[in-house]
């Protein structure tokens, strides 16, 4: 289920991606406490997330999708060689921002396709576990890894 799942996420479109990934973490966002994703962790991720709080929400939307579509910019580069669970704090810790006001919000009326809104079905019905991997491996393929080819 849980390579199925990613498998599905991994072909939506990259705006859906980014909507699947924000609904997942309304849905889960009181299971992830913040002692969990770690100050450590996201001291890595800090001056990027600097650098978005600092962009207008065109640029912060800009820098998501460039994100999930793995564009090579020095952005996701730097993204790209975080840890497996820094690139999850950072989403984390993006959708605090994004609760807090500080980036660019969610249109409210924003229509999943049909295979965006499988996948947080499936999604929702993983146990916790199962949930973190994939996610953990969603957030993984993102970005650029500066040191491949
Ligand atoms: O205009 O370290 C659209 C543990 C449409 C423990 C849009 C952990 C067009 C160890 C593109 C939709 C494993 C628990 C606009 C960590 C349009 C550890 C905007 C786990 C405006 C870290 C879309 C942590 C936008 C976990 C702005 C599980 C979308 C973390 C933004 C999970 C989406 C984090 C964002 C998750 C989604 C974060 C920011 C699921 C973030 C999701």
């Amino acid at each position: 289920a849980v390579a199925a799942t990613v498998a599905v996420f991994t072909n939506l479109s990259v705006d859906d991606q980014l909507a699947v990934l924000w609904y997942a973490y309304t849905e889960m966002g009181r299971s992830i406490t913040p002692a969990a994703t770690g100050a450590a962790r996201l001291q890595l991720a800090e001056g990027l997330l600097n650098q978005i709080k600092q962009m207008s929400h065109a640029e912060q939307l800009q820098v998501m999708r460039d994100l999930a579509a793995k564009r090579n910019t020095q952005f996701t580069r730097s993204y790209g060689v975080l840890s497996a669970n820094t690139k999850l704090a950072f989403w984390y810790e993006l959708s605090e921002l994004m609760v807090k006001g500080f980036v660019v919000p969610m249109p409210p009326n924003y229509q999943l396709s049909r295979d965006g809104a499988q996948v947080l079905e499936t999604l929702k019905q993983l146990d916790f576990g199962q949930q973190i991997t994939v996610l953990r491996k969603v957030v993984t393929d993102m970005g650029v890894d500066p040191l491949a080819d």
